[in-house]
Parts: structure tokens; C-alpha cells; sequence
């Protein structure tokens, strides 16, 4: 991308409704426009990352063996009269009416949904294990929608939903869901805790969330210093091994991590001394399993092994996609902006032209313009009119983990200049090495399954 030929509207001044660097900075790079309160636009770079969360969630859910599909975001009153959530859900939920007077709602989740749409269908335990999933817009009338994407009112969520035959069944199904949010998350550059949590509306006993550290946090969280050294890296695991995801739930889940709501003074405090934390977190996920509650509701029912007809065992499990950029941003900024990780970044590489109109710095940013392409990477080249300042400080503020810098002297010994946005570390080489170093950095983050 060109930046002449983009719309990105930054802004020079700090936006003052915005409490917390995220939300500044979301603005002020223009990646979201506020429409209404707790409801926003999603501005061509905003969009850029949102689309970039969401295929990582895709690519690890698909490669836990769970099916993608989509649902509406409008719903019919009577799915939550059946559960009895209705009345139960309160101001939160979006009430409309159509023009046949029928009570309809915007949907805040959709567990009622999908167990009528798997009542339909599935008779025999020979269907199961099935995991269904979507990604899709949710409404809740927060009373205090802040922080910008942090909490909004529209919001997108992933959001899935398991069915098993047996309670067993299910809980493994728990673990394969709290492996595959460790590897995503991680996958955009992001260490989030899990934590044993209240289950408030969606119920069930067992229930985790996801934090990310961060003292903008909402949440209150409690836990023993050992849990951030743990990592799930590159480990190769076979979601069907139920002993290796439950080895995996013990180890992350084993030592004390809670959440205010399910937090045991007693417990925490037979943590030695020098490892006891109280800090904030910022709830990026939340798995559920709450065994039948809504199956029975919506008769969703199957022949087990036996020949008995029995109910489904259900969990839910969601990811705060459109908060993810939130969090993203709260844990990797600096003073000058958003430093993207490199698995979620808008564009791989920014290109710095520092003489615009100079026949040779234009010939050598085309040059490494096509040959980011040719590698099959997304370059953005600022390629406007400005002042060297200018240029380098929207890229800072934006963000992209790389800045190839290019100008007439440099090009003079045959060299341009690549910068880290991270550590601010620049490095002279020729454009070919500058390409191939920046190809090899973004290897391991190629999609790994386009089967959505
Ligand atoms: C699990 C999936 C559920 O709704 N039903 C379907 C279950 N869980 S949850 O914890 O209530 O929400 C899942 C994640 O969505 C994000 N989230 C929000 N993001 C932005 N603005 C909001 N107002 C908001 N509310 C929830 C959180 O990341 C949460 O973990």
C-alpha cells in the first residue's frame, strides 16, 4: 500500500475522552471512529488488525478441530424465553420489535442458538465430539461502555460451543479449548493468565478466564509469580490426547490464579511471600462448561453407546476479538505509539523515503516495494511529500515492527536502513539483504490453514 493512496487519518492532538493509551492511541493512529456510544467504526487500519485477530483465532480453532460457521446477530425472543434468560439477562440486552410486533434481541451470545440449531439435528452420539464456532458482532447495553474497544457495546466475539455425550467428554473438550486460546494468544504476542473465575449469566461450576496483565485492567486478579514464567511456545500437541490437553490445563491452571470474584485469602496465603502478586488483568477470554443446562431446555439429546437417549454435555468458550486490540496495545506501546507484534501487524514492513522526487531513492523504494511483494509480504510505503520527521513518526505511532529508510546518501555505498520499532535499533544493508532479513523474520507467522 501507498500511504498517498490510503486513508489513514491520523490525529496530532491527543483525543481527550480517551482515559487509557489504547483507546488514545486507537484514535489517534486512525484505526476506530467512535458512532455512538460504546459503538465504533472500524477505520481501514483498524479493520486491518481486527481481520488479522480474527484469522489467527480461525487458524487455531480449525486446527483444534473445531468447525467454523455464522449465525445472525439478531434473535428471536422466544430461544430465551425457552432457557428462561429472557427476563433473566435484564438492561443488557438490546430489546427490538419488528414490524410484526415480534420481541426480538441483539444477541450478547448465543448458546440458546446453537443448541436449538444442534437439537435439530443431531440424534446419535456417533455425531460427537462436535465443536461448533462463529465469529460475530454481540450487543450488550453496558451501563458504562469505556476505554474504546476495551468495553464496548457492539463488540466482536468469538464465541463456540461444545457438545459431548458424556461429562467427560465435555471436560476434555474444556481442555482442548484452554490449549488452543494459549497457543492464539500467544500467537499475537500476548501472555494471558488463566484464571479460576465466576461464571456470572452464562453458569455452569467450572469456568476460567484469560488476563493480560495490565494495570488498566477492570479485573482484580490474584496469583503466585510462577505463573508468568510459564510459555506453551512451539510444542506440538494432538488435540484428540486427552491426557497431553489435560497435562497442559494442570500445568497452567495448577498453581493459585484467580480472579477477585473466586479469590480464597486462606489459599493465597500459603503462597511463600516473595511470590504473591495483586495486580489487574484484562479479560481477553473466558471457557465454560456447564454441563446440560441448555440442552435440557431445547431437548438436544442424543443415543449414547448404550442405546439410552441423554442429554448433550455443553460448554461455551469465547475470545474478546475486537478487545484483543485493546489488550494488544496496552501491553506493546511506548511513548511515540503502538508497537505492533509481528503476527498481528497491519502491514509487515514500512518504507521511509527521506527524498521523495530523488530518481534514485524513488527507483530503490519501488524496488523494495515489489520485492516485499514478491516475498509475499505487505508493505506500506510512505511515499508522500513530507519531512523525514513526519514520515518517521507516523510509523512510530502506527506501529509496524519494521521501517526500511531510504535515502540518497545511504544509497550512494549501496546500502538502506532497517529499524526495529521495538528496540530502536537500525542496521545498514543492501535492499536484497534488508528484504530477505525481513522475509525471514515473518516466517513462522504465515497463516498455517486457509480452510475457513
Ligand atoms: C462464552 C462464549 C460468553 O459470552 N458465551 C459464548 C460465553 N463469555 S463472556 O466472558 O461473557 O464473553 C467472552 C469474551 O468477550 C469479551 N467481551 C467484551 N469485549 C468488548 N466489550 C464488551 N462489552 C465485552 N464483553 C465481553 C471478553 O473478552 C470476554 O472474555
Amino acid at each position: 500500500m501507498r500511504l498517498s493512496r490510503y486513508f489513514l487519518p491520523v490525529l496530532k492532538e491527543t483525543p481527550a475522552e480517551a482515559q487509557i493509551v489504547s483507546h488514545r492511541l486507537m484514535l489517534r493512529a486512525g484505526m476506530i471512529k467512535q458512532q455512538s456510544a460504546g459503538i465504533y467504526s472500524w477505520l481501514p487500519l483498524g479493520y486491518k488488525v481486527l481481520r488479522n485477530i480474527e484469522r489467527i483465532v480461525h487458524e487455531e480453532q480449525i486446527r483444534a478441530g473445531h468447525i467454523p460457521m455464522l449465525m445472525p446477530t439478531l434473535q428471536s425472543a422466544d430461544l430465551w424465553k425457552k432457557s428462561g434468560r429472557y427476563d433473566a439477562y435484564g438492561p443488557e440486552m438490546l430489546r427490538i420489535r419488528d414490524r410484526h410486533d415480534r420481541d426480538m434481541l441483539y444477541g450478547p451470545t448465543n448458546e440458546e442458538m446453537i443448541t436449538e440449531i444442534v437439537a435439530n439435528y443431531v440424534t446419535s452420539y456417533k455425531a460427537l465430539p462436535l465443536t461448533l464456532y462463529h465469529i460475530q458482532w454481540k450487543f450488550r447495553d453496558e451501563v458504562r461502555p469505556r476505554f474504546g474497544v476495551m468495553r464496548g457495546r457492539e463488540f466482536l466475539m468469538k464465541d463456540g460451543y461444545n457438545f459431548d455425550v458424556s461429562k467427560e467428554e465435555a471436560l476434555h473438550a474444556y481442555n482442548r479449548h484452554l490449549v488452543s486460546y494459549l497457543r492464539t494468544y500467544e500467537r499475537m504476542g500476548l501472555q494471558a493468565i488463566p484464571m479460576r473465575a465466576d461464571s456470572g449469566p452464562i453458569g455452569g461450576d467450572d469456568t476460567h478466564e484469560f488476563l493480560v496483565l495490565a494495570d488498566t485492567g477492570e479485573s482484580e486478579v490474584f496469583y503466585d509469580s510462577e505463573v508468568t514464567d510459564l510459555t506453551f511456545g512451539d510444542r506440538e500437541i494432538d488435540y484428540d490426547d486427552k491426557a497431553a490437553c489435560q497435562a497442559v490445563m494442570d500445568e497452567f491452571t495448577g498453581r493459585y490464579a484467580r480472579t477477585d470474584e473466586t479469590h480464597d485469602e486462606a489459599l493465597f496465603n500459603e503462597i511463600p511471600e516473595e511470590r504473591k502478586r495483586v495486580a489487574r488483568g484484562i479479560e481477553v477470554g473466558q471457557i465454560f462448561y456447564f454441563g446440560t443446562k441448555y440442552s435440557e431446555s431445547f431437548g438436544a439429546m442424543v443415543q449414547n453407546e448404550a442405546g439410552e437417549r441423554v442429554p448433550l454435555h455443553m460448554g461455551s468458550h469465547g475470545i474478546g476479538v475486537s478487545r484483543l486490540l485493546g489488550a494488544i496495545i496496552e501491553a506493546s506501546h511506548d511513548d511515540n505509539g503502538i508497537i505492533w507484534p509481528e503476527g498481528v501487524t497491519p502491514f509487515h514492513c514500512g518504507i521511509v523515503n527521506l527524498k521523495q522526487g530523488d530518481a534514485e531513492a524513488d527507483a530503490a523504494c519501488e524496488g523494495l516495494y515489489a520485492a516485499l511483494e514478491a516475498e509475499g509480504l505487505e508493505p506500506l510505503y510512505d511515499d508522500r511529500n513530507e519531512r523525514a520527521g513526519g514520515k518517521f513518526a507516523t510509523m512510530d505511532l502506527i506501529g509496524l515492527p519494521w521501517r526500511i529508510t531510504v535515502g540518497p546518501r545511504g544509497l550512494k555505498n549501496g546500502v538502506v536502513e532497517l529499524t526495529s520499532r521495538k528496540t530502536g535499533e537500525s542496521e545498514e544493508m543492501s535492499p536484497e539483504a534488508a528484504v530477505a532479513r525481513v522475509a525471514e523474520i515473518y516466517a513462522p507467522h504465515r497463516s498455517v490453514n486457509a480452510g475457513i
